[in-house]
């Protein structure tokens, strides 16, 4: 039987998903199920509430909003849950993700998203980020955290050992 999904996916457009697919593959790496789902702030602000209405009992713990240009998104959701927020602004107009970023971090006193960098690395943190909010009561995931950042020492370590060595080939040690 397919897991319930722990985190919930919106993203404003279709045309969002080539982005946004770094997040799922993000929670995918960590065995968190998630759903996704279109859906805008704008163009259909009833679907955007009803699913954030239904989130919390339907098992969801963190909800995560990718859009660009006026991305009112993540700030639409955060109004209807107490659910934590993430948000992925996305360089979808000639303003190239800053106008999202703007209306993402720019969020009144009272109402946060939690907001991460435009485009693609913006959705794989925003997965990342999920993943150690619900680790915070999930000892198991916790340890995976915690592999996942030791690989990536030891990815820099070898990357920073192949440098020296082509410093050396190249006559400059
Ligand atoms: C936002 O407007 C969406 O998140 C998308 O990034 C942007 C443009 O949407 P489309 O016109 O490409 O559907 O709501």
């Amino acid at each position: 039987m397919k897991k319930k999904p722990l985190v919930g996916i919106l993203m404003g457009s279709d045309n969002d998903y080539d982005i946004m697919v770094e997040t799922g593959r993000a929670l995918k790496q960590f065995d968190i199920p998630f759903e996704m789902i279109v859906s805008s702030a704008h163009r259909t602000p009833e679907r955007t509430t009803t699913f954030v209405r239904q989130a919390k009992t339907n098992g969801i713990k963190v909800l995560i909003a990718g859009a660009g240009a006026a991305a009112h998104l993540a700030g639409a959701i955060a109004a209807e849950t107490t659910l934590p927020v993430v948000a992925v602004p996305i360089d979808a107009t000639a303003m190239r993700g800053l106008d999202a970023l703007l209306a993402m971090v720019q969020m009144p006193a009272g109402i946060p998203v939690a907001t991460m960098a435009i485009g693609k690395a913006g959705a794989r943190n925003a997965g990342i980020f999920a993943a150690q909010i619900i680790a915070t009561s999930d000892e198991t995931l916790a340890l995976k955290l915690e592999a996942y950042k030791q690989e990536m020492v030891a990815g820099v370590i070898k990357k920073a050992d192949a440098l020296q060595q082509r410093l050396k080939d190249d006559g400059l040690d």
